[in-house]
């Protein structure tokens, strides 16, 4: 139950002074640490310069282009304050993925870290609609534009009026198939992700120091890192780079309490406490984007004592929907609905499938799934039901099981081979750092079984280590699905947000 007038920006800033946490630490980051009254009188001098120097209008859709840091999350609440309409975009997109995300939005004003203005400015020459590009300084500096003109400005600012049912973000899918959707969320909506997840499951409390890898631009980035610590007087550190190595120093020196990251993080991770890395202080290790292969959970528990909280959320429902638990957390499976959430197996044609079947997840919940202005409404959402582009299936106790991505079927030789377990296989092989696996097209098969792999360090790219794989495949897992053909790479191609894109490899 939220009040009828809410803004997310004004919650997690002034309010938050109102409560008391005005001294503590809110956000960490490039050298400095922000407490809740300084980040307060930030964002509320940022959102005067946005209204009175460059027009910012309640609905306006306004971009912010910028790798993790606290000005970042100043820009999103300031702008959020002025009653704009939010779109977070990543660092390494180029101009012609900025142009379709402008276009699509109807962005009308940029607000860029200046180390990051080439593709933005080129993005905005031919653009219709973003006619104010504004550079704001991402290191501590306050060095730019925007911050000059945010210098003068009062420290208070009465954050507009918005509805808890008015569009606060445009949250982009980062397309692991192709063309990116965007999907409208509310006000209210980042405050149920907090009351619900970050509550429910992980029990946030003011003592918590944050650190993570998603970026702010990707939804789990933003709940992860700025709406959950915010929400509940805790803080975050943000690393503009945020390599295991660099996670696992801020854990060590910021006695971090909540990791979230993706499983291969967590496995280099477990690689460095056998060389000495302290992750005492984790009492949370989140992990998501990609399934968490069982081997990583086992390790984790084993070497800490804790369980790994996998969780599967989506940028169409803004944050996790079906989790694991403290007290409620196994190995290979995702485990059950965040409360306000409910999940089904169906089939193709939208049929509920009874327990252990396997078919395309559904959920309902609080937080979508609407899409802005796309004829693909219809068919992802079906009387309410997203349905998603996952295969899972549900165990007799009512937890959900990953089986694939519906598009990571493989058939071969009359056998349905989940691209998955051949990848948890691998994974399983102290050789492999990283792998996916995809089907391609064979004569006799009809498909057949190809994994790409990223070879642990040290680890020699020849016949013997690509017979060694293939071995332990046929004995971990039925032999039909072993990989018949096994090609090694330095890298796999991601989307921004880390999420491995299969269809990359079936050129
Ligand atoms: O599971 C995901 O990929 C995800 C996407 C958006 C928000 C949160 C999560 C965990």
């Amino acid at each position: 139950d939220y009040p009828d007038w809410l803004n997310i920006g004004a919650e997690l800033t002034d309010r938050m002074v109102d409560h008391g946490f005005g001294d503590r630490n809110a956000l960490i980051g490039n050298g400095r640490a922000r407490t809740y009254k300084e980040l307060t009188d930030w964002t509320n001098r940022l959102a005067h310069a946005l209204v009175e120097d460059y027009g910012v209008k309640p609905g306006n859709r306004v971009l912010i282009r910028s790798a993790n840091n606290p000005a970042m999350v100043a820009c999103w609440l300031a702008a959020t304050k002025a009653g704009a309409v939010v779109v977070n975009t990543m660092p390494m997109l180029r101009a012609g993925e900025l142009g379709k995300i402008i276009d699509k939005a109807e962005v009308t004003h940029a607000l860029c870290d200046t180390r990051l203005m080439d593709e933005l400015v080129a993005a905005a020459k031919d653009s219709a609609f973003l006619k104010t590009v504004v550079g704001f300084d991402g290191t501590a500096n306050h060095d730019a534009e925007l911050d000059r003109a945010a210098l003068t400005k009062s420290v208070r600012f009465d954050a507009v009026r918005t509805g808890r049912d008015d569009v606060a973000l445009l949250g982009f899918t980062s397309g692991t198939t192709g063309e990116p959707k965007a999907t409208m969320h509310f006000h209210r909506d980042l405050l149920i992700i907090a009351d619900g997840y970050a509550k429910e499951v992980l029990a946030v409390r003011p003592d918590d120091v944050f650190v993570g890898s998603p970026p702010l631009a990707f939804t789990f980035g933003l709940g992860g890192m700025a709406v959950f610590p915010l929400r509940f007087g805790a803080s975050a550190v943000l690393l503009e780079n945020a390599s295991p190595p660099n996670m696992i120093e801020i854990i060590q020196n910021h006695r971090a309490t909540i990791c979230f990251t993706a499983p291969t993080a967590y496995r280099v991770m477990l690689r460095a406490m056998e060389e000495g890395a302290d992750l005492s202080s984790l009492r949370a290790a989140v992990s998501a984007g990609e399934t968490l292969p069982a081997p990583v959970w086992e390790e984790w528990r084993q070497k800490t004592g804790k369980p790994m909280l996998d969780g599967i959320g989506s940028t169409e429902l803004l944050h996790i929907f079906i989790t694991n638990r403290f007290d409620d957390s196994y190995p290979g499976c995702t485990g059950r609905p965040v409360g306000g959430y409910r999940a089904k197996i169906v089939d193709e044609a939208g049929r509920d499938l009874p327990q252990g079947e396997p078919g395309r997840l559904a959920v309902i919940g609080p937080t979508g799934c609407r899409y802005l202005n796309d004829a693909r409404q219809g068919e992802y959402v079906q009387n309410g039901w997203n349905i998603t582009g996952d295969t899972f299936w549900q165990d007799e106790d009512g937890r959900f099981h990953f089986a694939a991505r519906s598009d990571d079927i493989i058939l071969s030789g009359g056998y349905n081979i989940a691209g998955p377990d051949v990848e948890a296989a691998l994974l399983a092989h102290d050789d492999v750092l990283e792998c996916a696996v995809i089907g391609v097209a064979d004569e006799d098969r009809g498909q057949i079984v190809q994994a790409h792999v990223v070879l642990a360090q040290g680890v020699a790219p020849d016949e013997a280590t690509r017979q060694r794989l293939q071995a332990h495949c046929k004995a971990v897992i039925a032999p039909y699905k072993y990989p018949r053909s096994l090609l090694f790479t330095d890298a796999l191609p991601k989307t921004q947000t880390g999420k491995i894109q299969r269809f990359r490899l079936k050129s």
